[in-house]
């Protein structure tokens, strides 16, 4: 998960990381900052009722849980008599029965095990991973308790606290797959043979290593022709979530896990060192220089379609959980909520499209498995990974209700724009008027550092919208598509023959490649927003010049695991001249906002820097508000930032708070400003 990992220092001198700024914009947030202060309280609302609304079609269902158990979700599965299996990460498993129920009954299978982060159920028995083996579980007496723990097959164990394990799963002729995350050492690192690989290991113990390149690769899964795809996390070298088709001997984009790759079994023979840094490249154009590196079939914006991608469900459900019969559901930690993709094969290559499904879960993401009667059980866990759902751990189920919801089904590339299907018929007047839909188009950089601001955006143009007869699909004629960039697709007016809106009307297309080989999509004239060099006036990192004398004080303010800043107030005299050293000592991205008096002012700004979207990176997470008083960049782990500012004249109780998205709730203090003396 990006939570749990960190950065390559590469950058390490220089301290001030450089997002871009564009005055233009800067006017442009300006002008509307009074409409965001006005509308802001029916913002807020709005986010929770889009969980309100879906649930007219999904409804979310909680599985109770003893109070004396603490089911910090690692793996699901169902076992053949409709129990459901539950490996924990304090490394029990649990089976429950009639987890369907509201009186389910839990009894204790196994304990001792060591972070179990995955969980399967074959032949009367489980097999899970733990950090150092996959292990089968068997009752053998039939007393309900595992009297069987057998060694599969073990790998090499550096102790690092990172070293999670994932899987398994099963392929057609009964071998398993598992994952191995990255170990940390300030960035992520392979220190134990296979760390950053996909394994495969046959029911007997024989392993072989299939591709590498992983750096959280906390979800996988199989589709029907048996092809792998998995879910990674933002973090070194990743951009942003995204989801990888692997093949033998490919390389997913990480490259500590290369350090292995001159084992005599390794299926590749790139070196770490055969990748570049900071080539300033997108994955898709670097990925033409190394063969063995594969592009993304899918994107997920970050902070946009989740923070930190976790698990992979197929709808196997023949049309008995609505109409995404084939599609996938990703799971995700950090946002507690469930993507839906809709993935296409275009000469041989995998890519497709991302949208919204469904938010509002109890807790962070991490397992989703399908019930015996089509319901999705989805287990959770936010420990020491933070989430947008307040529980530590849970336990859901997503139900349901018969009820079609007015979406965007598919979204399919065509050589010339896109194919998009409905799951009702549309309004043919507004599906045909060409500015219903608005395109754009943008990437990430493929570099050491963690994560990626978005970069080269570029609107696209809708020349034309053609309405099949039945009104269940349209053909937009697309000027300005790029192969190897995420095309956003927002129709936000768009209604259905009986008045109801798209329950969500934005979906992310990651273009590979396009049906035929040749793109016959114009080029628009560069409409690139040129966010470099937006000025950010209230990130003030030099010193003004009026203050002759020096600041008066000096204050540091650094950051701990947990989303927390490491001093628990900060109190300052008025109108004092500050020197701030914001020092982000933790493992992720954080920045830190002064903002005027009031907790619902922080509220406030925190909900502003969510509505950022696209733009949001770029911005810092700091959107243009009075409220604000001054603020720093966002911060990469291991860097600090110097701001200054006058304190407050009026005395009272003023905050300090992480805008970052997700983070605002737990990482804010106070800034207490003293009556004068
Ligand atoms: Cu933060």
């Amino acid at each position: 998960m990006s939570y749990w990992c960190r950065f390559h220092q590469a950058n390490r001198k220089s301290t001030i990381v450089l997002f871009g700024k564009n005055i233009g914009m800067h006017i442009l947030y300006r002008t509307t900052l009074i409409v965001f202060l006005l509308s802001f309280g029916q913002t807020a609302w709005a986010q929770s009722a889009m969980a309100k609304k879906e649930s007219q079609f999904y409804k979310i269902v909680d599985v109770p849980i003893p109070d004396d158990i603490i089911l910090e979700v690692g793996g699901l599965a169902l076992t053949d008599d409709d129990k459901l299996g539950v490996s924990t990460r304090r490394g029990e498993v649990w089976v429950i029965d009639k987890p369907y129920g509201k009186k389910p009954v839990y009894r204790r299978f196994a304990q001792g095990l060591h972070e179990p982060l995955g969980l399967n159920y074959r032949d009367n028995g489980f097999y899970l991973s733990q950090r150092g083996e996959l292990t089968r579980l068997e009752d053998k007496n039939g007393d309900g308790k595992a009297d069987l723990y057998k060694t599969i097959y073990s790998w090499p164990l550096s102790g690092n606290y990172h070293d999670y394990s994932y899987g398994p799963k099963f392929m057609e002729n009964g071998d398993m797959l598992v994952t191995l995350n990255l170990s940390w050492i300030g960035h992520g690192a392979s220190l134990a043979k296979w760390r950053g690989w996909l394994l495969q290991i046959t029911p007997e113990g024989e392993m072989t290593p299939i591709a590498t390149g992983l750096r959280s690769p906390s979800g996988f899964e199989l589709n029907a022709e048996g092809d792998v795809f998995y879910t990674e996390n933002q973090g070194d070298w990743v951009g942003s979530g995204r989801m990888t088709h692997l093949e033998k001997g490919d390389f997913a984009g990480n490259p500590e896990g290369l350090v292995w790759s001159g084992e005599p079994n390794s299926p590749l023979k790139l070196k770490m060192e055969d990748i570049e840094e900071q080539s300033g490249m997108s994955l898709y154009e670097y990925a033409k220089k190394v063969p063995e590196l594969k592009a993304p079939a899918i994107w997920f914006p970050h902070t946009i379609l989740g923070i930190s991608t976790s698990d992979i469900l197929y709808d196997t459900t023949e049309g008995k959980f609505g109409p995404f019969e084939g599609q996938m559901f990703v799971g995700d930690q950090g946002h507690s909520k469930i993507m839906r993709v809709f993935m296409e094969k275009v000469n041989g290559v995998y890519q497709g499209a991302a949208f919204p499904f469904v938010e509002g879960f109890s807790s962070g993401i991490l397992r989703m498995i399908w019930g015996s009667d089509r319901s999705m059980f989805v287990g959770m866990t936010s420990r020491g990974w933070s989430s947008t759902g307040k529980e530590m751990y849970g336990l859901q189920r997503l139900v349901w209700n018969g009820k079609i919801p007015f979406e965007i089904k598919t979204m399919k590339a065509q050589d010339d724009g896109f194919l998009l299907e409905f799951t009702k018929p549309v309004n043919k007047t507004l599906a045909k008027n060409i500015d219903s839909y608005q395109i754009t188009s943008f990437n990430y950089k493929y570099h050491n550092t963690y994560g990626s601001p978005i970069v080269d955006q570029q609107k696209g143009v809708v020349e034309k919208a053609e309405v099949s007869e039945n009104g269940l699909s349209v053909k937009l004629k697309v000027h300005g598509m790029r192969l190897g960039f995420i095309h956003q697709l927002k129709i936000p007016d768009l209604k259905s023959t009986v008045g109801d809106k798209l329950l969500h009307d934005t979906g992310y297309y990651t273009l590979n490649e396009v049906p035929g080989g040749q793109l016959k999509s114009p080029a628009t004239e560069n409409m690139t927003k040129a966010l470099k060099g937006i000025v950010q006036e209230k990130r003030v990192n030099e010193m003004p010049l009026n203050w002759t004398e020096g600041p008066d004080q000096k204050v540091a303010i650094g950051t701990k695991p947990g989303l927390k800043y490491d001093i628990e107030e900060l109190v300052l005299e008025p109108g004092k001249k500050i020197e701030l050293t914001f020092n982000n000592n933790d493992d992720m991205l954080h920045n830190l906002v002064i903002t005027q008096k009031g907790e619902e002012t922080v509220d406030k700004v925190a909900g502003m820097a969510l509505q950022l979207g696209l733009d949001g990176a770029d911005l810092n997470y700091v959107p243009d508000s009075d409220l604000i008083i001054v603020h720093t960049g966002i911060l990469q782990p291991e860097s600090s930032e110097q701001i200054y500012f006058q304190a407050p004249r009026n005395p009272g109780e003023y905050w300090i708070v992480c805008t970052f998205p997700g983070h605002a709730t737990s990482m804010r203090i106070k800034l207490i400003i003293k009556e004068n003396s």
